[in-house]
């Protein structure tokens, strides 16, 4: 493992993954997909949220008309499915940690999707950090600051590329300004998967 680029705190590990790690976590991604369907997330505001999400692990990340929140089972009332080993080994790699993750949240970006400035704050527990797969087209990252406002870097985040946002980054804004649509043949409709794995107190 090459040392990471590092941008306002963010770790960036371009190419942690060469094509055929990519193609084997897409193909762990869609074993979770059959058994926790993508959703349209809808925002506590009623906002219709672009990206398509579902969720693997102990508990899965959950929006709706009341409120950003984890949950032990899926709207179906089912279990989320376990998190893929290969993602696993991947967090105990890039961070060295033997505390497992508790959620893995996958996004889907497919034409147009993006996603506005963010915290990721639902955790509980803000001393673990989240690490962040990209798969698929490329994908405008804007990384910010711990509070709104104030300059911000934008990275192409590229399939293989992982991130890892901890200490003071933990708690930054970013978000996904656009996707490079068509830009990989990863996966065979176009489009983006972006994995995010998170230890979730409580
Ligand atoms: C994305 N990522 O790359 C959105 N969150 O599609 C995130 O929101 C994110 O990349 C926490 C840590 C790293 C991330
Ligand atoms: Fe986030």
């Amino acid at each position: 493992m090459s040392s990471p680029l590092r941008v306002k705190g963010f770790q960036i590990f371009a190419e942690y993954l060469d094509r055929a790690a990519c193609d084997a976590l897409v193909h762990d991604l869609r074993d979770v997909a059959r058994v926790a369907p993508f959703r349209v997330p809808v925002t506590p505001s009623g906002k219709v949220m672009s990206v398509r999400m579902t969720s693997a692990g102990r508990v899965g990340w959950i929006t709706d008309q009341k409120g950003y929140r984890y949950e032990s089972v899926q709207p179906s009332g089912a279990p989320w499915p376990p998190v893929p080993v290969r993602l696993l080994e991947l967090w105990r790699d890039v961070t060295g940690l033997t505390r497992d993750p508790d959620c893995c949240l996958v996004n889907y970006y497919g034409e147009g999707a993006k996603m506005g400035l963010h915290q990721d704050k639902d955790e509980g527990d803000f001393d673990w950090p989240v690490v962040s797969v990209s798969l698929g087209d490329e994908a405008l990252f804007r990384m910010g600051n711990p509070t709104r406002g104030g300059s911000t870097d934008s990275v192409w985040l590229k399939s293989g590329d992982v991130v890892v946002m901890g200490g003071a980054a933990r708690l930054a804004y970013h978000g996904i300004d656009r996707v490079r649509f068509g830009s990989s043949n990863l996966l065979k409709d176009g489009g983006r998967i972006n994995v995010t794995l998170r230890v979730v107190a409580g």
